[in-house]
């Protein structure tokens, strides 16, 4: 049973209106559908995160069955009573996200993917470890194709990032109950992700947007076969902001359940997050000063989740 308490303090937005945007001419129906097979998936992946900084990735090979098995997992856990989630003291938690005062009408399960001992059930382990693998192989392949798209070699340039021991990769499992006395409640506010990519997988049922270029609230719809990846801060850095990393939010929904998973890649801690040298131009300068994974981090964990982390680091 989920119990949340009262949604007084969760902020509310207005509906957005459905216009086009630029994006959305140049990839009809907003949202740009990349399919992985293709052999144009490269270029489509640079123009995607170019302009959108997101995407709907589709022919991914991650089995539907194995997301199936995960989620059903998932529900398992969110169904438990509050005191047996709360004695997962790590990860769980529920309406307060992130240190910063920052609520939403959400439950979740933050898991560290190098964290061994979570005391969860071993069924429940073991799809997550099998879903985390997928998830690299499929982070790996995405950020080799776009190394391909940007014509920067080595091809594993940005892949080998996520691919270490101590790579920084997190899989969060978000809940987010029906909350049928109040519209256009936040889920989860508007934020972008601070690591390089983030690939989400969801249930059917609504309430994730995108903010377009021209400040519109895009609704995404919801498409349980598919994966949509956004580009972190991470990554906007490492090409000079050529990517762009999307404001996202979520809105509950008065009537159903959604359900998310979503595999965040970051670098190892120490990973100095700069420019690609071969991305940049002849006399480009950084529009960002230096700094590691770990003082954006540091940084982002103490900032609330609207805030603009990267304009803490451009140069003045
Ligand atoms: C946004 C992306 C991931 O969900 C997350 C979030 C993290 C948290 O929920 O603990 C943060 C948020 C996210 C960015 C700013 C800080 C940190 C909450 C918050 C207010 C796990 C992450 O890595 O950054």
């Amino acid at each position: 049973m989920v119990v949340l308490a009262k949604p007084t303090s969760v902020e509310r937005f207005p509906v957005p209106k459905l216009r086009r945007s630029s994006a959305a001419v140049r990839f009809p129906g907003a949202v740009p559908v990349i399919d992985l097979s293709s052999t144009c998936a490269a270029d489509q992946l640079v123009r995607a995160c170019e302009e959108l900084g997101f995407f709907k990735l589709t022919n991914h090979g991650v089995s539907n069955e194995l997301t199936a098995r995960l989620e059903a997992e998932a529900v398992r856990f969110f169904s438990l009573n509050n005191s047996k989630k709360d004695a997962v003291s790590l990860g769980y938690g529920r309406r307060e996200i992130g240190p910063s005062g920052d609520v939403g009408w959400i439950e979740y399960l933050l898991l560290q993917v190098n964290m061994r001992s979570l005391p969860l059930s071993s069924s429940f382990r073991s799809v997550l470890e099998e879903y985390i693998s997928a998830m690299k192989k499929l982070a790996r392949e995405v950020l080799e194709l776009i190394a391909e798209g940007l014509r920067i070699q080595p091809r594993d340039i940005l892949s080998k990032l996520l691919m270490e021991e101590e790579s920084d990769l997190i899989l969060r499992l978000n809940h987010y109950p029906p909350c049928p006395i109040t519209q256009n409640l936040t889920g989860f506010g508007e934020h972008t992700d601070p690591q390089i990519i983030s690939i989400l997988r969801s249930n059917n049922t609504s309430g994730l947007q995108i903010l377009a270029r021209d400040g519109r609230w895009v609704p995404v719809p919801p498409d349980q076969s598919s994966f949509f990846i956004n580009v972190g801060d991470s990554l906007q850095v490492m090409t000079n902001g050529r990517f762009r990393s999307v404001k996202h939010r979520v809105l509950a929904n008065t009537t159903k359940s959604r359900f998310s998973m979503i595999f965040f890649g970051g670098p190892p801690l120490k990973q100095r997050i700069a420019p690609l040298p071969r991305l940049m131009e002849e006399g480009e300068q950084s529009i960002y000063r230096e700094f590691t994974w770990r003082e954006y981090k540091n940084t982002a964990y103490k900032t609330k989740l609207a805030d603009d982390r990267l304009v803490l680091f451009e140069k003045n």
